[in-house]
């Protein structure tokens, strides 16, 4: 899986294009339109907002494109879409109309294997205090989150993590099963 790319889709706020689930079926429409190849589209899953009690549930989805992007080109067509849909960086971790966030570029690891450790690693703590100024990969948080690799296993299961060495279904299992309850399909 040189050539994919992974896209977590995430909000639990109303845009302009409904609720989070027409958010997010619009902005499949909107990556389509700017010529991604959607690949695979997971279900769309009702999880419990992150940290908690820190804003109403999310809608979250995960997409698997192909065609070899280079990362920045692709992270710019993600952030004009989270644009297009009225997203305001108001707060970090906060609530959102629209989150697209790249998971992963194949097997690319950014910007190199060491820092990519680095901010895997930061604790509890460190990781509300700090953001990236450039892009990580493969996102230094989906080995923990539930909301991702959840619908993530539906589209991309096999990926490999090429750090840890662990698939999306194996970083999946590993999670508390209390975390994957509260991953729930919409329909
Ligand atoms: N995204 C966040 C913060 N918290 N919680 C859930 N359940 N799903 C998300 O996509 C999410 C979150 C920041 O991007
Ligand atoms: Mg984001
Ligand atoms: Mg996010």
């Amino acid at each position: 899986m040189v050539n994919v790319s992974l896209i977590a889709l995430g909000g639990n706020m109303p845009s302009q294009a409904g609720e989070p689930a027409d958010t997010l079926r619009a902005a499949l429409e909107a990556m389509r339109r700017r010529g991604l190849g959607l690949d695979a589209v997971s279900r769309f899953y009702s999880t419990p907002c992150f940290p908690p009690g820190a804003g109403p549930d999310y809608v979250n989805a995960a997409a698997r494109v192909t065609g070899g992007e280079d990362p920045a080109t692709l992270l710019d067509i993600l952030h004009g879409i989270e644009a297009e849909f009225g997203r305001a960086r108001v707060q970090r971790w906060g609530m959102r109309t629209l989150d697209l966030d790249l998971i992963a570029a194949g097997d690319r690891v950014l910007p190199d294997v060491q820092t990519q450790g680095a901010w895997r690693n930061l604790d509890q703590a460190a990781q509300q205090r700090e953001a990236p100024g450039g892009l990580i990969l493969p996102h230094p948080r989906m080995q923990d989150r539930a909301f991702v690799l959840v619908p993530l296993a539906e589209v991309a299961g096999d990926w490999v993590h090429p750090v840890l060495g662990r698939s999306v279904a194996q970083m999946r299992d590993d999670l508390p099963a209390e975390d994957l309850e509260g991953v729930r399909p919409l329909d």
